[in-house]
């Protein structure tokens, strides 16, 4: 026998070809349940306004092209995700300014938190922004955002940027022109979900999500290949069961106010704020009033792969 003779001199040679056994891996490679990792937390939209009100002042379009703040989880070593698959950022665009055209294979939604007069341009049909509303950019569509009033408008943008880096499919090109030439203006459309038309949805819906809020109704089916929309009423006073999921969730509170618990933490939130779920974190909702979320969820991945697992408790 030629090779080595000790262990110690098997492992060495492990380490000179790059390879592991199995058996005395430096880090475990399978574990029994899905390890905690990125961190629940908030970012409130009181905080963060005035932020952008001074952004407002010092960063102009011209120089940033969008004035969108992303939302970074606190995690150890993470560079730029809100959760392990999603990125959130609020956005406020001025009186005037013009967010030119661009596409990315990201898919991203909007949810529109104050301001009139805005208009996003999506592969050349232009729809108004108005508070409550939930506009889609699908991956590779051409996206634009342009303020024609007089005031200033703020939203939350939700990306698969952080899927994207993860498997690597990242594409990304400006305009030629700037912006898509001759838009088609549209008040109904496939990428728009209207706030009265959510409302009218939350009053008919009978569907609790197995108590995890009073009604809820799904903004398509799902809005984009990677994200699952709903906007949840929960009932004041009221607490939801407790859910457990290997899916990642951010919520956006549309209205009222009330707080989440997530494992050991409790948040209080109010109308803006953004709150970071992570996977298998088990979460419940208390509302203080009548309040609405924006669910946006990775759940498509989970289910396309298999690995949706959720508990209802
Ligand atoms: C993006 O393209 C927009 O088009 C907003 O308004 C936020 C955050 C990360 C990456 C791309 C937009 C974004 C973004």
């Amino acid at each position: 026998m030629t090779g080595p003779k000790t262990l110690d001199d098997l492992y060495a040679a492990f380490d000179g070809l790059h390879m592991e056994g199995g058996w005395h891996r430096k880090f475990p490679a399978l574990w029994p349940v899905p390890e905690e990792n990125f961190l629940p937390y908030i970012w409130r939209y009181g905080d963060v306004k005035p932020i952008l009100e001074a952004a407002g002042e010092l960063v102009s379009t011209e120089f940033a092209e969008r004035r969108n703040l992303t939302m970074r989880n606190p995690v150890e070593g993470n560079r730029y995700a809100t959760v392990r698959t999603m990125v959130a950022a609020y956005q406020m665009i001025k009186p005037g300014e013009l967010a030119k055209a661009h596409r990315h294979t990201p898919n991203a939604l909007r949810l529109i938190l104050d301001g009139h007069g805005t208009y996003t341009t999506v592969n050349g049909t232009r729809v108004e922004m108005r508070p409550g509303d939930v506009l889609l950019t699908p991956n590779w569509a051409w996206h634009s955002h342009e303020s024609v009033g007089s005031e200033d408008c703020y939203w939350l943008d939700f990306l698969d940027v952080p899927a994207v880096h993860l498997l690597e499919p990242m594409f990304f090109e400006r305009h030629p022109d700037g912006l898509e030439s001759d838009p088609v203006d549209a008040d109904t459309s496939d990428i728009a979900f209207r706030w009265e038309d959510s409302v009218k949805g939350l009053e008919q819906s009978t569907d609790t999500a197995d108590g995890m809020c009073q009604s809820q109704i799904e903004l398509g089916n799902p809005a984009l290949d990677t994200i699952r929309l709903y906007m949840q009423r929960l009932a004041p006073k009221t607490s939801t069961r407790r859910m457990q999921t290997t899916a990642n969730s951010v919520f956006a509170v549309v209205e009222g106010s009330g707080q989440t618990q997530v494992g050991d933490e409790t948040i209080p939130w109010a109308r803006g704020d953004v709150i970071a779920v992570p996977g298998w974190r088990p979460y419940q909702h208390t509302a203080s009033e009548d309040a609405v979320l924006l669910r946006v969820t990775d759940k498509p991945i989970y289910e396309k792969l298999g690995w949706l697992r959720e508990e209802v408790s």
